[in-house]
C-alpha cells in the first residue's frame, strides 16, 4: 500500500477540491467519505496520480506516515463530532487532527481540548475562497497547539493562494483562533456585500444609472483604491446577459439573500463581546428582510413609496458614492478588526492583525487591496487600538465623511434602504466623541431606578433625589 501524507475525510465540494490541490502541489492524499460513491465519482472524474480513494477509514489510518494528519470536511456541526469518534481509536499520540469546515469556535474550543487530554493536536482551519479557492488556492486560518504547526504547515501553506509570492496562510493562535478569525471575515464579507448592494440601489434608482453604465462604473472603481475581488466580480454580473430573457440577468434575480449562518455568529459573538459589529449586524438584518418575499409584496401594496427624485448631476454622484461606499467600508473592517482584538484578549490569542489581513489579500471572497493598507496600519502601530485611529484611514474618513453623509440624503428621499451605510455614519460619529445622548439615558437610569451617574465636572458616583413628580 502507497504510504499517504495526509488524509481527507469528507469528498464534497470542498474536501474534493483541496485534495486535488494538495495532490497538484505533489502530496500523496488519501481521500475517504461516508458515502462511498462520493469517492468513486471523484475518482473516476478527476483521476490523479497522488490521490489514492479509500473505502475503510482504519485502513486511511494505517496508510499514513507519523505523525498522521486528517483534514476533516464535512458539514460543520454534528457530523465533526462523529468523525473524531470514529478517528480517535484509530490514532496515536502526537497524530494531527485538522477541521477545514466552517465550525463554531467554541466547538473547536471543546474538541481541541478533548483531544489534548488524549495527546491528539486538533487544528481548527478556517478555510475561505469558496471551491475556486479551496481547488486553486484558499486563504487558509489555522488555530492550534504551535508547537505542532510545522508539521502541517509545509501542505497548507503550499497550497494557498500567494499574495506578491507570499502565502496566504498562517499560524493564527491557539484552539479557537482559526475559526473566530474565519467567522469574522465571513461577517465582514457580509458587510462588504451589503456596502456594495446599497451603492448598487442608490446609483440605480437615485441615480438613474443603467446597468451597462454600472458595469463601466464598477469597472473603474475597480482600478482604483476600492479594487477588489467582489468590486470586479459586481462589474462583470451587471453586464451578463440572461438566458431565458432580453437584458441582465441581474434584473430576473430574486430580490431575497441567503445565509449559513457565519455573520449571524460574528453579530452574536460581538454583543458577548460588547464591541460594536453593527454594520455586520445590519447586513444580517438586510438578509433576514429581504427574505419576507410575500410579506414584502404584501406590505407594498399598502404602504407608500416616496416619489423617485433622481438626482440632478450624475457624475458627482457617481463620485460621492465611490468615495462613501470606500469610507463606509473602513468603518466596516474596523469593526471587524475590533472584535478579533478584544477576542485576542478574552482568550489570550494574542492575534496578529497585521498578518490576518495580509493573508486575506487573496484567495478569499474580501480580497483586495485596501487589505495591504490594514496590514501596514497594524505593521506600525502594534497596539493600534482601531483601525479608523491609524493616520492613513483617519486622513480617508475625513476626506470622505462628506459624500458618506451627502448620498445617505438621496438614498432615504427616494425610499432605498441604506442599513450598512447608515451604520457606517453612526459609527463614525459615536467612534469620534461626538455627544451620544448617554448623559439623558443615565439620567432616566438614575430617575426611575436609582442606578446613579457620573459628572463631568467632578469625580465620584452620584444619586439624583429627582424632585419633580413622577411614579
Ligand atoms: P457539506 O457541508 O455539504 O457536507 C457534506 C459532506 O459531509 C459530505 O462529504 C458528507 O458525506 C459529509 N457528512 C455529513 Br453531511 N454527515 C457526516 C457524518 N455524520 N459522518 C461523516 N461524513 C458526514 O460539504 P462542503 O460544502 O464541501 O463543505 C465542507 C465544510 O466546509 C463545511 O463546514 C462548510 O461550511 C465549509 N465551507 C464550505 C464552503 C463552500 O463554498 N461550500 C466554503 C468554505 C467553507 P456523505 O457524502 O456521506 O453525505
Amino acid at each position: 500500500m502507497q504510504t499517504t501524507q495526509i488524509g481527507i475525510i469528507g469528498l464534497a465540494v470542498m474536501g474534493r477540491s483541496l485534495a486535488l490541490n494538495m495532490a497538484d502541489h505533489g502530496f500523496i492524499v488519501g481521500g475517504y467519505n461516508r458515502s462511498r460513491e462520493v469517492t468513486g465519482t471523484l475518482i473516476k472524474e478527476h483521476p490523479h496520480k497522488n490521490f489514492i480513494p479509500f473505502y475503510d477509514l482504519k485502513e486511511l489510518v494505517e496508510s499514513q506516515e507519523r505523525p498522521r494528519k486528517f483534514l476533516i470536511m464535512v458539514k460543520a456541526g454534528k457530523p465533526v463530532d462523529m468523525v473524531i469518534d470514529q478517528l480517535i481509536p484509530l490514532l496515536d499520540e502526537g497524530d494531527m487532527i485538522l477541521d477545514g469546515g466552517n465550525s463554531f469556535f467554541e466547538d473547536t474550543r471543546r474538541r481541541e481540548k478533548n483531544l489534548k487530554e488524549k495527546g491528539i493536536y486538533y487544528f481548527g482551519t478556517g478555510v475561505s475562497g469558496g471551491e475556486m479557492g479551496a481547488r486553486f488556492g484558499p486563504s487558509i486560518m489555522p488555530g492550534g497547539e504551535k508547537e505542532a504547526y510545522e508539521h502541517i504547515a509545509p501542505i497548507l501553506e503550499a497550497i494557498s493562494a500567494k499574495a506578491q509570492g507570499e502565502p496566504c496562510c498562517a499560524y493564527m493562535g491557539p484552539d479557537g483562533a482559526g475559526h473566530y478569525v474565519k467567522m469574522v471575515h465571513n461577517g465582514i464579507e457580509y458587510a462588504d456585500m451589503q456596502l456594495i448592494a446599497e451603492a448598487y440601489l442608490l446609483l440605480k434608482y437615485a441615480g438613474g444609472f443603467t446597468n451597462q453604465e454600472l458595469a463601466d462604473i464598477f469597472t473603474e472603481w475597480n482600478e482604483g483604491e476600492l479594487k477588489s475581488y467582489l468590486i470586479g466580480i459586481t462589474a462583470g454580473i451587471f453586464r451578463e446577459k440572461d438566458d431565458f430573457a432580453d437584458g441582465e440577468l441581474v434584473d430576473y434575480i430574486l430580490d431575497s439573500a441567503g445565509q449559513k449562518g457565519t455573520g449571524r455568529w460574528t453579530s452574536l459573538e460581538s454583543l458577548k463581546q460588547g464591541v460594536n459589529v453593527s454594520m455586520i449586524t445590519a447586513a444580517c438584518n438586510a438578509r433576514i428582510m429581504s427574505n419576507r418575499v410575500e410579506g414584502r409584496k404584501e406590505a407594498k401594496e399598502l404602504i407608500e413609496s416616496p416619489k423617485q427624485r433622481l438626482v440632478s448631476d450624475k457624475a458627482k454622484f457617481q463620485e460621492k458614492v465611490r468615495k462613501g461606499l470606500y469610507t463606509a467600508k473602513i468603518a466596516a473592517y474596523a469593526q471587524g478588526f475590533d472584535l478579533l482584538l478584544h477576542a485576542s484578549s478574552e482568550y489570550g490569542w494574542n492575534l496578529d492583525y497585521g498578518k490576518i489581513a495580509s493573508i486575506f489579500r487573496a484567495g478569499c471572497i474580501i480580497q483586495a487591496e485596501f487589505l495591504d493598507d490594514i496590514t501596514r496600519a497594524f505593521e506600525k502601530n502594534r497596539d493600534l487600538k482601531n483601525l479608523m485611529m491609524d493616520s492613513f484611514f483617519r486622513e480617508k474618513i475625513n476626506m470622505g465623511q462628506e459624500s458618506l453623509r451627502d448620498i445617505l440624503g438621496p438614498g432615504i428621499q427616494n425610499g432605498i434602504p441604506v442599513p450598512a451605510m447608515s451604520q457606517a455614519v453612526a459609527y463614525i460619529d459615536a467612534f469620534r466623541g461626538t455627544p451620544v445622548g448617554a448623559n439623558l439615558i443615565q439620567a432616566q437610569r438614575d430617575c426611575f431606578g436609582a442606578h446613579t451617574y457620573e459628572r463631568t465636572d467632578r469625580e465620584g458616583i452620584f444619586h439624583h433625589d429627582w424632585r419633580f413628580e413622577h411614579e
